[in-house]
């Protein structure tokens, strides 16, 4: 119990989330990519986030929830307090298949009583979760075993009913995958769960009555923390967007046209496939996509509200203002330094800025804002990348790598085997000492 509520999350690799995925559907998948040759579907990867393992009890898929507060980083320098499933925020990925008979068993370690709502499914109304309602509090230390047989498919999710707990960090994806892969199959299949926080400077616990939003995750990390998409060059990916927040996300996809195939309320008739490069994904709703990811680069995909594709975005107060507080290029940068030496990153740089900069009205915007970290959130997903890509990597946005084979292939075995490649060096990078300033 006590390793799962001190599990960090970004610890956990695409690869692990595969193995997990593909035990829990008991196939044999060596080959992320590899097209469905007898058509079923394939596991979701969601990730930063695990799936929910399971047991069988006499057919049942039995699962076991525990609600529960766990230290959550979403930043390589900011912790928050947020309350989870299992220690994961959002919770971790169940994934059953349409006609499965599941037990979900709910124990509450919050300090406070709690149930769960299952979005979106069509059960017996003993089951939706409702306090006072469909059935009694969830009291803390008690539990309560929830059971239906799931005749649906496509992306749902789970949350407490609780607004506020939902602002603390409740909800997790809840995929219930059709007999039959959906034409055309997919190659890849991605699930990312939207959220926004309200953490004051200086504070670790998110203010659930706030209305302004300054943390902005990706399945509970801010980029560039976010664990990329690694697909092949010409593979068909889907995206399941989940939101269950306070804002809407525009979400934007760079390179590549796709179609929305799934809302959540499951599967859209073709006819409604219109095409697009971003989709809203409001509040309480799910957003399939897909698309031929058949143009190669390093794809950023990313909430396309201003605020939300920022971190520590809070007026000019506190952590940010900490970046922006000296106008002056040298002074900033040795600020922006001392950060980043208390955050552990290994080198920091920034965009040229014009010698005359203090004399124009509204400066700075970017400057100061953009700080590599690439030490400090390298992992295998990431090798290949140009050196200081992660300085304009932050909130609500990830990358989307479109990989010829053979550099796909050599990514997904860094990420089976965990090795993370030297960063490149760093010559090329543009930097103010460096001809800025002409
Ligand atoms: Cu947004």
């Amino acid at each position: 119990m006590r390793s799962r509520r001190t599990f960090i999350q970004n610890a956990i690799t695409v690869a692990a989330g595969l193995a997990g995925a593909s035990r829990l559907f008991g196939m044999n998948r060596p080959r992320a990519s590899n097209r469905c040759t007898n058509s079923t579907p394939l596991p979701v990867v969601t990730p930063d986030v695990k799936d929910l393992p399971f047991t069988i009890d006499n057919g049942v898929k039995v699962f076991q929830l525990t609600a529960e507060p766990v230290r959550r980083k979403i930043a390589p320098w900011k912790t928050i307090d947020c309350w989870s499933f299992n220690g994961s925020c959002p919770g971790p990925t169940i994934q059953v298949n349409q006609g499965d008979r599941v037990r979900i068993v709910l124990e509450n370690h919050l300090p406070e009583s709690t149930a769960i709502h299952w979005h979106g499914l069509e059960i017996p109304y003993a089951m939706d979760g409702m306090p006072y309602l469909s059935q009694r509090p969830i009291a803390p230390g008690s539990r309560l075993a929830y059971e239906f047989t799931v005749h649906q498919n496509g992306t749902f999710f789970y949350h407490s009913h609780s607004p506020m707990q939902q602002m603390m960090g409740m909800v997790g994806l809840f995929i219930l995958h059709p007999p039959k892969a959906h034409v055309p199959a997919v190659d890849h299949d991605f699930g990312v769960v939207l959220q926004e926080w309200a953490v004051l400077p200086n504070n670790t616990v998110p203010n659930t009555a706030n209305m302004e939003w300054n943390w902005l995750t990706f399945n509970g990390a801010v980029s560039p923390m976010t664990t990329p998409l690694v697909v092949r060059l010409g593979s068909r990916v889907r995206i399941r967007f989940v939101n269950i927040g306070m804002d809407h996300h525009p979400i934007h996809v760079h390179g590549h046209t796709f179609v929305v195939t799934g809302t959540e309320a499951g599967r859209q008739p073709e006819s409604l496939w219109g095409p697009a490069n971003t989709v809203l994904v409001g509040v309480a709703q799910a957003r399939d996509i897909e698309f031929v990811a058949n143009n190669p680069g390093e794809w950023m995909l990313h909430c396309h509200m201003p605020h939300h594709n920022m971190n520590a975005m809070s007026d000019l107060l506190g952590d940010r203002m900490m970046m922006t507080a000296d106008m002056e290029d040298e002074r900033a940068l040795r600020q922006m330094q001392t950060l980043a030496d208390r955050a552990g990153f290994e080198h920091v740089h920034h965009a040229p800025i014009a010698p005359s900069a203090n004399q124009v009205p509204g400066f700075p915007q970017d400057a100061f804002m953009d700080m590599g970290m690439d030490e400090a959130v390298a992992k295998p997903e990431n090798n290949g990348l140009p050196r200081n890509w992660s300085a304009m990597m932050m909130g609500m946005m990830t990358l989307v790598r479109v990989l010829p084979p053979d550099l796909y292939e050599r990514v997904m075995r860094d990420v089976s085997s965990g090795y993370i490649a030297p960063l490149p060096p760093a010559a090329g990078h543009s930097h103010h000492h460096e001809g800025g300033a002409e």
